[in-house]
């Protein structure tokens, strides 16, 4: 039995584990989960995922849930290069800004996103005061990236790892917003974005997510 990735591809946090599938060249399949229906509040998904979230996982007896522990999994499975597991020192730096990405530049994007794109596609009004205290805080996250990033390519270090690549779904749903413009204050900060874009995996996966709704 292959790998099987339970969610609609639209969803940012299952995007980040397709990109992990496409890196490792990984065979899958997506079974999707009918938010209209509900289903992922369904007795049968809360056994995959108890908070009735996608993505949810499943490689054989293995059962996860969580989008970047499922990613970690499928990269160690493979022995990517993208954790330097054999590299102490630089797996510890990737660790350092994945955890940064989740905790900290994740949640002012998350909730822009969540505001201009999903509260509109249910007929909910857009709290702009909660838009633009995020951009605020997206901005002081991203004056910290800038940094970073004109000391070296990529945030961990001089080598493109998971830490970057998990900052795409998000960000690529904010660059279909107006809020883009965000981050043209950010020279270094755009052309990391523009490497991340150019990967091949990413690329697929972007296509995906517009196109092909599950
Ligand atoms: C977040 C999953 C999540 O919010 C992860 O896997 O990284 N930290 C988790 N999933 C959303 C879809 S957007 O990708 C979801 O399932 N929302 C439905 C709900 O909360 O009811």
């Amino acid at each position: 039995m292959g790998m099987k990735v339970y969610g609609l591809t639209r969803a940012p946090n299952l995007a980040r584990v397709l990109i992990s599938l496409e890196e490792v060249r990984a065979e899958y399949e997506i079974v999707p989960v009918d938010f209209a229906t509900r289903e992922h509040k369904s007795q049968a998904h809360l056994v995959r995922n108890p908070f009735g979230e996608v993505p949810a996982f499943q490689d054989d007896d293995v059962m996860l849930f969580e989008s970047r522990a499922i990613s970690r999994y499928i990269l160690r499975k493979y022995k990517s290069e993208l954790l330097r597991e054999d590299a102490p020192k630089e797996a510890a730096s990737v660790d350092v800004w994945l955890d940064v990405e989740y905790g900290k530049y994740s949640v002012p994007t998350g909730a822009i996103i969540y505001n201009v794109i999903v509260k509109p596609m249910y007929d909910e009004e857009v709290d702009q005061q909660v838009v633009d205290t995020n951009l605020e805080k997206l901005n002081e996250v991203l004056e910290v990236y800038e940094a970073r990033l004109s000391q070296c390519k990529y945030l961990a270090g001089d080598f493109i790892s998971f830490a970057d690549l998990s900052h795409f779904p998000y960000t690529y749903y904010l660059m279909s917003t107006q809020y883009k413009s965000v981050f043209d204050s950010y020279p270094h900060v755009k052309a990391w974005w523009e490497a991340i874009m150019d990967r091949p995996s990413v690329k697929k996966i972007a296509e995906i997510m517009f196109k092909k709704e599950l």
